[in-house]
């Protein structure tokens, strides 16, 4: 880990704080206090700290400038932020002043910062660890730009509509963006379609379509504000804002028509992150920020005088999954056409430049576009990837192709225009070794490695875990969170009594909030002695919410048979969205609520078991539900869930998981030690074997009376008011194609279920075993990872201590 010099913030006096809240009311909101709104308030507390982040990020520019060193570039479809109020304020070190000012002020700090839109430009674990890497990028002082887009609407809402999921619109951007710094002048053109040509020895795109990338800016600042990073979003804008001959004509609509056709590519998210879309639209969305990105490296880059053969010791461009993957050949294109690079000498130029990050083994979420499509979209860059398949073919032989039955594979291209190729967990990185890229790998040995993902903890602990962010600097004081390793020091004090009762009374106090919250939202009472047993991620059938509902009903049912049985009391939550186009996972929410409603309302079991599904899960919903956690539930088909990042979160504050061994959970396992993790299910090498037995589901359900007697209810109409239709292509696909192995899983999850019941019921020894999942989980946070990546991928350095010196010289 590289050493943290001192903080270079210097704190404002509450007092002074205040007043540059009210500034910002009177000069940026044109609000006097007596009718200021709560949205007044927010944007000026914003606006406050924003200014505080201005002098790190220009000292930051101004280092990154002189060092002249490498930086790193992470290309990136999603950037999941959620709210900035908190995570600027904690980073600056500024929380308590900000708050002090505007309860001073007479505002509810709670309800100023909860006003705050969430930025939901991602969908899930790969959007949030985007943006977990840019915060750890910060904190290590290393010099970075994410790129991204800045899509006017982010992920969907989520309404149920009698317990079906119904989307709605997103509009973050229909107010101010404060953090945003509009950059009107760094602009790029990129190009659609069109034709090759081949004049005078070159080969020439005119192309058909032109849109404008413009960029907007927002720092991202470290933890303590010693160094901040920028994150370049891009929107796209037409080459000519209007058409004033069509207006003149009185034809309004053709005369916005070249606007309204730019804007479509930065208009929305694709709300689904697991399969191929297909969609032209997607195809050039992700050209779009990925050629703006790059030519606005290579011009950062010429700027200071850089040599192009010299690309890589000064620029280390990072991947995220497959989607920015056009990058390999877009920089061919722009070294061999504008800068008159050969061939080979682009193609090896680009590929010490670029690292792919593999996030899934899942066939449908590895890209491949129709090549005729591809052709009509890029196609100057269809003839580059021939090139560079030539290459490919010509040190590895031909077995791997990325031109196949009539397709591009943009999982291959990025493999072999990447110097590096990582997974993002143990298990995984072998898997993709062993599976996906098995070609490949024996191809270009070495170049697949291994980064097991990471979470801030400042955002997943300091920020969201007051009580418990309390309780561990009072035990082993403050220099936790930007050395997450330090929190074994917790270790010795797990058997001391007067530590776990605090622990506990932190997770209780969480709970209480969590419960107040719930009532107040969904007007939903929960009890905070109950066990609160959580799922929150996307709704996927091989992240087996199914499973956990078909077990919840299950439970139900023994309550019912026997209910003086003593019965751990628990509140089983539910988080999450599902693609609009899933039908399968909109089944499951259905099922969820419907089952949800029935079950909550048995005035039998109401005090041992109750489901709760708030709608519209976000990073703030998770924010407030993972420190009030007791249990996590982690229960993917092992080889499914390529790492997971919700794992680290819930163990983190204290929640042992449920799960199987998938993804990181295995590592969290290794760290948190088996006696302090609930383990069942078979694993991946038997999830694979077991699905080669014929009729595996129908023994499976045959040998459990407990899963057959539910999926008979389900089927009867049980839940959902007599309609048998309802769930029949549910229940009968877990007979049939039941591929996610739910079936085959089901009784050893309900029994490692029970072996919670009994380890929650002693309470002493659940919160031990609670404490020391946070004591032992330092290494998950996103600094290693991002150390990791730093050493093994980019060769990138921190310019903290560099900048540490300058300020002791000044
Ligand atoms: O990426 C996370 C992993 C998680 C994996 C997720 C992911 C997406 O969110 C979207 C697309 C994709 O291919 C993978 O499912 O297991 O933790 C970050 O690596």
């Amino acid at each position: 880990m590289i050493a943290m010099p001192t903080p270079s913030i210097s704190a404002p006096s509450v007092d002074d704080f205040s007043a540059a809240i009210l500034r910002h009311l009177k000069l940026s909101l044109g609000k006097d206090p007596d009718h200021a709104s709560l949205y007044d308030w927010r944007m000026s507390l914003a606006l406050s700290l924003r200014d505080y982040v201005v002098d790190p990020w220009f000292d930051s520019t101004r280092k990154t400038y002189e060092a002249r060193g490498k930086r790193v570039y992470y290309l990136s479809m999603e950037f999941l932020i959620g709210r900035l109020i908190e995570d600027v304020a904690v980073n600056l070190g500024l929380e308590e002043i900000a708050e002090d000012a505007i309860t001073a002020l007479g505002q509810h700090y709670g309800d100023v910062v909860a006003n705050e839109p969430d930025a939901a430009l991602g969908n899930g674990g790969l959007g949030r660890l985007a943006a977990c890497f840019m915060d750890s990028l910060s904190t290590l002082g290393i010099p970075a730009y994410g790129y991204g887009i800045r899509y006017e609407h982010g992920l969907f809402e989520q309404h149920f509509e009698d317990g079906a999921q119904i989307e709605t619109a997103e509009t973050w951007l229909s107010q101010a963006h404060v953090w945003e710094f509009e950059r009107p002048e760094v602009a790029y053109p990129i190009h659609f379609g069109g034709h090759v040509a081949d004049e005078n020895g070159k080969t020439v795109w005119h192309a058909g379509e032109t849109v404008m990338a413009s960029a907007y800016d927002t720092p991202v600042v470290g933890w303590q504000g010693r160094w901040a990073n920028t994150l370049r979003l891009w929107a796209a804008k037409p080459t000519t804002n209007f058409d004033l001959e069509s207006f003149n004509r009185g034809d309004y609509i053709a005369a916005s028509a070249p606007e309204a056709l730019a804007r479509t590519i930065s208009r929305v998210l694709y709300p689904d992150d697991t399969t191929d879309v297909g969609k032209e639209l997607r195809l050039k969305q992700e050209y779009f920020f990925t050629s703006a990105s790059l030519q606005d490296l290579l011009r950062r880059f010429l700027s200071e005088g850089g040599a192009l053969k010299d690309l890589s010791d000064h620029v280390a461009i990072q991947l995220n999954d497959t989607h920015p993957a056009i990058a390999g050949p877009e920089l061919v294109r722009l070294l061999i056409d504008e800068h008159q690079f050969e061939v080979s000498q682009a193609i090896t130029t680009a590929r010490a430049c670029l690292a792919y990050t593999n996030h899934t083994l899942l066939p449908e979420a590895l890209e491949r576009w129709p090549e005729d499509l591809f052709a009509r979209v890029l196609p100057r860059h269809h003839r580059i990837i021939q090139l560079i398949e030539a290459a490919h073919f010509a040190t590895a032989g031909d077995t791997v192709r990325i031109f196949e039955h009539g397709e591009v594979k943009m999982g291959e291209l990025a493999f072999v225009m990447a110097h590096h190729v990582n997974g993002v967990s143990a298990l995984h990185s072998e898997l993709v070794k062993e599976t996906v890229f098995s070609d490949l790998n024996a191809a270009y040995p070495g170049r697949i490695i291994n980064q097991t993902n990471g979470i801030t903890p400042r955002r997943w602990l300091y920020s969201c875990n007051r009580p418990l962010r309390t309780l561990i600097n009072d035990t082993i004081g403050t220099a936790w969170p930007d050395n997450l390793d330090q929190l074994s020091g917790l270790t010795p004090h797990v058997d001391d009594s007067a530590f776990l009762e605090r622990f506990q009374a932190a997770k209780d106090t969480n709970k209480v909030q969590l419960a107040n919250w719930l009532k107040a939202r969904n007007g939903v009472s929960i009890d905070p002695a109950a066990m609160f047993d959580v799922q929150i991620k996307r709704i996927h059938e091989y992240k087996r919410q199914l499973m956990n509902l078909l077990e919840t009903v299950a439970l139900w049912n023994d309550i019912r048979a026997k209910p003086n049985g003593g019965w751990t009391p628990r509140v089983k939550l539910f988080g999450g969205k599902a693609a609009p186009g899933y039908v399968v996972a909109k089944e499951i929410i259905h099922l969820i609520n419907d089952a949800a409603r029935v079950i909550n309302a048995d005035p039998v079991t109401r005090e041992f078991l109750q489901i709760v599904y708030p709608e519209n899960y976000n990073v703030s919903m998770a924010e407030m539900l993972i420190p009030a956690a007791d249990l996590s539930e982690q229960i993917s088909t092992a080889g499914k869930e390529a790492s997971g990042t919700g794992n680290m979160k819930f163990a983190l504050n204290g929640a042992p998981t449920i799960g199987t061994l998938d993804g990181a959970n295995v590592e969290i396992r290794d760290c948190v030690g088996a006696e302090n993790f609930f383990l069942f299910g078979l694993t991946a090498a038997e999830v694979t074997a077991r699905r080669a037995e014929p009729d595996y589901a129908r023994t499976a359900i045959a040998a459990s009376p407990r899963l057959s007697e539910v999926l008979d209810q389900v089927k009867s109409g049980l839940f959902s008011g007599g309609d048998t239709d309802r769930y029949v292509n549910l229940v009968n696909g877990l007979y049939d194609h039941d591929y996610f192995l739910v079936t085959c899983d089901f009784d050893a999850y309900f029994a490692a279920q029970r072996q919670v019941d009994t380890a929650f019921a002693d309470s002493r020894h659940w919160t031990r075993m609670a404490a020391l999942n946070t004591a032992r989980v330092g290494w998950f946070s996103s600094d290693r990872t991002i150390s990791g990546y730093a050493k093994d991928i980019w060769q990138a350095h921190s310019l903290l201590e560099q900048r540490d010196a300058d300020q002791n010289v000044a």
